[in-house]
């Protein structure tokens, strides 16, 4: 302490910090009964500031008025339509939501890969995901009726079909989750590195597919390899495949033009998508975020669908004009003997899923009636 401070202070105190003994003689000492009485002031002052605090504006804001932050993973990389679409959801939300919402995306499988996705978000290690059915066929019954050969046409019909059908059901799959929203790929066509003209080249052909799609290659006679997506470009480049069966999309955003010269038009059945959310993130949420993204739904489910319809178009012409890829058309009369292969693939769904005490028959009419509303 300097000299100058010592004479400003009216009561310095010793430099050590402790009181000098002149000090405690100033205060003469207090009886019980005052000492008794300032300590209750004391808490009196006290109880009165903290009941104040309340009654404070409600206006005034918080102290931090953070986002909430929500982790989505997605499985395939960054151009292809499940990141696409999670992309767009993102945008919308967070103006939506005027910033109270902050979300995180990761594609290319870096917070969950396509097997673990809803598992993983039901552990929360991801407050979103975005999943295909297909690769967990016993795991989503009643959605997976999507992916029969009922002649769902293009990706919005589809989706409308899958949203519907999940309201309809609300099956047992989801009921650990909240669905954000669902979607469909367009009709899905053979790419191969071989010309495919018929049912006689398709024997055998090793060919990458999953859930309701292997079925379909399974009836035509070829030989359906499962793996989810992205594991298919290595299997192409190593030859452990011959081609895929998907929607012809993936010609371009995965490059498979490249390699497939050829691709086979059956337009055949779609894979069925869902977006899910950790239930506990979900209820954390306030209640006008939860009606943005309640109010989301279909529109997100309609316009994933469309982006999808438009981009297979201009990715076919993509192939053509890049790597001259081959479109090779059915004849009508190979289009019904195709067809009629497919007939058993529905009645083994019917008998196997109401063996399971499920609403099989209804869940096929009703996909049936959802895509003539959602045709015209
Ligand atoms: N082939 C299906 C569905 C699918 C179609 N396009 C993409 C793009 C990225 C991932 C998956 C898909 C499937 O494997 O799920």
């Amino acid at each position: 302490m300097t000299t100058e401070t010592a004479t400003t202070d009216p009561d310095p105190g010793e430099p050590d910090g402790t009181v000098p003994a002149r000090c405690q003689q100033r205060e003469p000492a207090k009886t019980k009964e005052e000492d008794m009485r300032s300590r209750f002031a004391r808490i009196m002052a006290a109880v009165l500031l903290f009941g104040m605090i309340p009654l404070l504006p409600a206006s005034a804001p918080p102290a931090s008025a953070e986002p909430v932050t929500l982790n989505y993973a997605n499985f395939p990389p960054a151009p292809t339509f499940p990141c696409v679409q999670m992309e767009r959801w993102k945008t919308e939300v967070e103006q939506q939501t005027g910033g109270k919402v902050k979300i995180n995306t990761f594609p290319g499988g870096t917070l969950l890969g396509a097997k673990e996705m809803m598992d993983g978000v039901i552990a929360g290690q991801a407050e979103i995901g975005c999943l295909s059915m297909a690769y967990q066929p016993g795991r989503f019954v009643v959605t997976n009726a999507t992916s029969l050969p009922l002649g769902i046409p293009n990706a919005r019909v589809g989706s409308r079909v899958l949203l519907d059908l999940y309201e309809k059901y609300q099956p047992e799959a989801f009921s650990q989750v909240k669905v954000i929203t669902m979607f469909t790929t367009a009709p899905t066509n053979i790419m191969s590195k071989v010309p495919v003209r018929s049912l006689d080249d398709l024997k055998g052909l090793d060919l990458r597919a999953s859930g309701g799609a292997a079925r379909i290659l399974a009836a035509w006679g070829a030989n359906p390899v499962g793996m989810p997506m992205p594991a298919t470009v290595e299997a192409l480049q190593k030859g452990v495949v011959k081609g895929l069966y998907s929607s012809l999309e993936v010609m371009k955003d995965f490059k498979f033009a490249e390699t497939c010269r050829y691709a086979t038009v059956t337009d055949t059945v779609i894979y069925p998508f869902a977006v899910v959310m950790n239930m506990a993130a979900w209820k954390a949420l306030p209640a006008d975020v939860q009606k943005v993204i309640d109010d989301l739904k279909v529109e997100q489910a309609e316009w994933t669908g469309n982006y999808m319809d438009g981009h297979v178009k201009e990715a076919v012409q993509w192939s053509k004009a890049t790597y001259q890829v081959e479109f090779i058309e059915l004849s009508d009369a190979q289009k019904s003997e195709w067809n009629a292969l497919l007939n058993p693939i529905v009645e083994q769904y019917l008998q196997e899923t109401s063996a399971k005490g499920l609403p099989a028959q209804a869940i096929v009419d009703d996909i049936r009636d959802l895509i003539t509303r959602y045709s015209r």
